[in-house]
């Protein structure tokens, strides 16, 4: 703020100053030829006049140097601090979200494409990246800090209101990088402590005929190749996590809205949605998507 105010009125200052001379001397510009009216006298003015702005700059100039330099040595001080620990994997072209829980680790919660923080907390995102250069970039947030493959960069934030900002990949990384964009929800502290409660649980067991079917559709078919949901012996990373899959307003990163029937196109054929994602095509009889349908609303 130091720096936009001594900028803005710097800026302010000089428009005021050449607007008042082109009023002053319009006439001269607009007919007769400009009269020669500088003298000793008035070379002297100017000469002071263009000293003394040359000093109140590099004043100026030192003011802003010294306030960012405290700036910038208060924001290193924060990595010093106690912060809640959230890691991104950037994948293409997908976000993976794990919440650590050292204690028992069991208990992580891993999610996608959906970052939930607690508003007045201080945040630390320490992203990487399992294939490509990615960056995160949640520009309500912070700057954007690049997800670098064998590499760990950590990113601090304090959010300071409830809200849902987008985010975006903001590195190419391929095909898809468009589609790669992801949600930050800030929530009270309570709301924040209920969500993780609920991520923390395994899936429900499926209660009804259909949805029981619909499971055993999901483990006998490719999706336990790629994707995890807890309480099941479906368990692989290589996808999204999808134990709480229908708590999430959108898939594949913010492409379409979580509804049935996107879910129903995408797990038919992901390729025509999302081209080159790292989803094949599943050909399904029409009674067993509708049951693996009913059982992934389940996931709550
Ligand atoms: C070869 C690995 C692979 C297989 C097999 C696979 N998926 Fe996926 N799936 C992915 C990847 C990777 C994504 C993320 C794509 C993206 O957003 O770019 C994904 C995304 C999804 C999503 C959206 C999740 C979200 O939160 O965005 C759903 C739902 C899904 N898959 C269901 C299934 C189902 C059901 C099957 C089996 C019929 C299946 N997948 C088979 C790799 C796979
Ligand atoms: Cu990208």
């Amino acid at each position: 703020m130091t720096i936009f105010w001594i900028t803005g009125i710097v800026t302010c200052l000089v428009l005021a100053t050449l607007l008042y001379f082109v009023a002053k001397r319009r006439h001269s510009i607009l007919g007769d030829p400009l009269p020669q009216t500088t003298t000793a006298a008035s070379d002297r003015l100017a000469t002071r006049a263009v000293t003394g702005a040359v000093i109140v700059t590099i004043l100026l100039l030192f003011v802003m140097l010294i306030s960012s330099f405290i700036t910038s040595r208060r924001l290193g001080h924060m990595h010093d601090q106690d912060a809640m620990t959230i890691e991104v994997y950037g994948h293409q072209w997908w976000w993976e979200i794990h919440y650590p829980y050292p204690k028992e680790p069991y208990r992580e919660v891993i999610t996608a494409n959906e970052l939930h923080v607690p508003v007045g907390t201080l945040i630390r995102i320490e992203g990487t990246s399992n294939d490509v250069i990615h960056s995160f970039w949640a520009p309500n947030l912070n700057g954007k800090r690049d997800l670098l493959p064998g590499y760990t960069n950590d990113l601090m934030f304090l959010v300071d209101k409830p809200g849902i900002w987008r985010g975006q990949c903001a590195e190419f990384c391929g095909l898809q990088h468009a589609h790669m964009s992801f949600f930050t929800i800030a929530e009270s502290k309570e709301n924040f402590n209920r969500w993780m409660e609920a991520q923390r649980q395994s899936a429900a067991d499926p209660k009804t005929e259909q949805t029981r079917h619909g499971q055993q559709v999901f483990l006998t078919h490719s999706c336990v190749l790629c994707h995890a949901i807890g309480g099941t012996t479906a368990g692989s990373h290589v996808g999204p996590d999808l134990t709480h899959l229908a708590t999430r307003s959108t898939i594949a990163a913010g492409t379409l809205p979580n509804t049935i029937g996107n879910l129903a196109g995408w797990i038919l054929n992901a390729q025509s949605i999302k081209p080159g994602c790292r989803m094949p095509p599943n050909q399904l009889s029409g009674s067993d998507l509708q049951d693996l349908l009913a059982y992934m609303e389940t996931l709550r």
